[in-house]
């Protein structure tokens, strides 16, 4: 291929990674940066049965599907619930989860944000794993808590995470009912990138290489016109 032909497909494509990202979008007062995209694309699990508690029984509120995407609950439908001690994981597909600090020390911004409906928020153990087998605990989201800043937990703006695992506490918040545990209607990245590779784990120190990759260009780019 022709290098002008290659610099014009690579500044097309780079015109679109940040188009696509620059359209943020605000839910509950909470701004995602990135837009939609920063919400968790597919299930993994969903085991309302994981703690041994009662379940849900209102099929309203028993499709976990309702979890994915942007905030779109309207009584009835478009959350689920998770049962007394029940779990369910969701993966990022087009997009990774991250810290904001450079170095992994807290800084006070919000990089996690679950979305359960009804006045208070049911206590649920948040986890995140970057390969859906390691996983790493950032706490718990409780009364008026629904926000998560991962780099008090060591994280920083390279840790990148495919997967968030959440967990109803068993026997707070009610223990029956039809809808009985944190009722989820969505589960966004507020620090988040685009997954280059969408659904495939994180590359080492991608973001490094990304910005090596953008100097490279910017030097390809002016030698180029240096040379006219
Ligand atoms: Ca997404
Ligand atoms: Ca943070
Ligand atoms: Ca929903």
């Amino acid at each position: 291929m022709h290098i002008k032909s290659i610099l014009t497909s690579t500044a097309l494509l780079i015109s679109s990674i940040f188009s696509t990202a620059a359209h943020a979008v605000t839910y509950k007062g909470i701004e995602f940066p990135a837009g939609d995209i920063s919400f968790a694309d597919s299930l993994v699990s969903y085991t309302p049965s994981f703690g041994g508690g009662n379940v849900p029984t209102d099929t309203n509120y028993t499709d976990p599907s309702k979890a994915l995407g942007a905030p779109d609950y309207q009584s009835p439908n478009g959350s689920v619930s998770l049962g007394d001690g029940g779990r369910i994981i969701l993966e990022f597909v087009d997009n990774f989860l991250t810290g904001s600090s450079l170095t992994g020390v807290a800084d006070g911004i919000f990089d996690l944000h679950i979305f359960e409906i009804g006045g208070a928020v049911e206590a649920t153990d948040v986890h995140i794993s970057k390969d859906g087998s390691v996983w790493e605990s950032v706490g718990r989201v409780n009364g008026s808590v629904s926000s998560i800043d991962i780099d008090l937990f060591g994280f920083s703006v390279s840790d990148q995470f495919r997967f968030v695992q959440l967990t109803d506490v068993k026997g707070l918040n009610g223990t029956t009912g039809s809808t009985v545990g944190a009722d989820i209607d969505a589960v966004g990245a507020i620090s988040t990138v685009i997954n280059p590779n969408p659904g495939t784990s994180p590359v080492p120190d991608s973001g490094s290489s990304f910005l090596a990759f953008l100097i490279s260009l910017a030097g390809i780019v002016a030698f180029t016109k240096r040379k006219r």
